[in-house]
């Protein structure tokens, strides 16, 4: 069925309760009070910080991370291609395993539903969270540190499905598409892979229900690739096929684009680019602070508690320090409830401010392998992976 064939019979058909277009928008003043900033509301969304709005690129409003679980009506959104998917109809779409495969599948939404199905608490993020952040800037959406959430994502596991089809043997990749498509001739599709050894893991998951509903239709219903501890890139959204390949997949979207420098920190200099670049994996290890909020007016001698959030790419946080005094001492904070190494750890800290006059607090955090964030910022081209230690500027009076 070609695209226009889709849209005729999507059309005809029952909607997955979303309707092309968004809603309202307008403009807010920002949380510092310096730039308004254009908001959008779509169907099913709050209203959020539009950084595209055709595709749509919606950012997560702040507050929200003060919760464990971002809801997904304030889950941030990102699409590449100008035909994203805005209705689906459940009854004609199926989930198509091909390629290197001893027998080829077609599965309905019930007949995934009706498999061994499992839960797992992950964050999603963006690579290129914080990207606006570069400096010097680099192009690509302008993301504040709003491009991340965490859910809990049911689904099936990716290797029951890949089971359930036979892998032939000599088996390289796996390739995910999804149902957008691109605009124009030379805007490649969006396709992503996985090595097949990583298919075969535990965690990657075929989802279709995100803290316990639906997928949001902008978050990929029906059902969506999950990739615990990877960018979210890799977390196709409106999946349809997935192709086993017998050879390495080339793609635009894996050989050109999301690559990073391979080194430890993927850091390179704007001056002298690496010549070794790899595909954008693991997330690395993030911390934030979530409350009190920026610029907020706190009152010496009375104890407030600070806290927010940390997360890496799945060893699991360890510790999470606070520093009162530019880095040079740190406070450990207590842990939060332990979701599994793939969630938000929440953090939380009393403090008790004494000096008077604005002050800066910095924290970061340390994961179970040893890995932390540090004070100076990384760069590369593509605007990947930033994770610098954060800060937060209060006011004692
Ligand atoms: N089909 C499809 N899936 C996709 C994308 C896309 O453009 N099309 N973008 C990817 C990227 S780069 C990101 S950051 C995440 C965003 O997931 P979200 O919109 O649910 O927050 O979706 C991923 N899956
Ligand atoms: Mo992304």
């Amino acid at each position: 069925m070609n695209r226009r064939d889709w849209i005729r019979a999507t059309a005809a058909a029952a909607a997955a309760g979303f309707a092309p277009g968004f809603v309202g928008c307008g403009v807010r003043e920002s949380g510092s009070g310096v730039d308004p900033e254009p908001t959008v509301r779509f169907p099913g969304k709050v209203e959020m910080r539009v950084i595209n709005d055709r595709p749509p690129c919606l950012e997560t409003p702040w507050r929200f991370y003060r919760e464990d679980f971002t809801p997904n009506h304030a889950f941030y959104v990102r699409w590449h291609l100008q035909a994203f998917p805005t209705s689906i109809d459940l009854a004609s779409w199926r989930l198509r395993i091909g390629g290197n495969v001893e027998r080829p599948l077609e599965l309905s939404i019930d007949d995934l539903k009706k498999m061994d199905r499992t839960t797992i608490a992950a964050v999603n993020q963006c690579s290129g969270n914080s990207r606006s952040l570069f400096q010097p800037r680099v192009t690509g959406a302008q993301w504040r540190n709003g491009a991340m959430g965490n859910a809990k994502w049911t689904g099936v596991r990716l290797r029951d499905l890949l089971k359930r089809a036979g892998l032939k043997a000599g088996a390289v990749d796996v390739v995910f598409d999804g149902l957008d498509e691109g605009p124009l001739p030379g805007v490649p599709d969006f396709l992503k892979s996985l090595k097949a050894d990583h298919a075969l893991e535990a965690e990657p998951l075929v989802a279709f229900e995100m803290n316990g509903e639906p997928l949001p239709a902008l978050n990929g219903f029906p059902a969506r690739l999950v990739v615990p501890g990877w960018y979210a890139t890799y977390w196709v959204k409106a999946l349809t096929k997935i192709e086993v390949w017998d050879k390495s997949y080339d793609g635009y979207w894996m050989a050109k684009a999301y690559k990073i420098p391979a080194n430890p920190r993927a850091n390179e200099s704007p001056d002298r680019l690496d010549a070794k670049i790899e595909p954008i994996n693991r997330l690395n290890v993030r911390s934030f602070f979530t409350s009190p909020d920026r610029g907020s007016i706190v009152v010496s001698g009375t104890p407030i508690t600070l806290s927010g959030i940390a997360f890496d790419g799945g060893s699991g946080i360890k510790r999470v320090e606070v520093s009162f005094d530019d880095g040079r001492t740190w406070r450990e904070t207590m842990l939060g409830e332990d979701h599994g190494r793939f969630s938000f750890r929440r953090w939380k800290l009393e403090w008790t401010p004494t000096e008077a006059g604005e002050r800066k607090l910095l924290v970061r955090a340390t994961n179970r392998s040893d890995e932390t964030q540090t004070a100076d910022p990384i760069w590369n081209r593509g605007g990947f992976m930033r994770n610098v230690i954060e800060s937060l500027a209060v006011v004692v009076v």
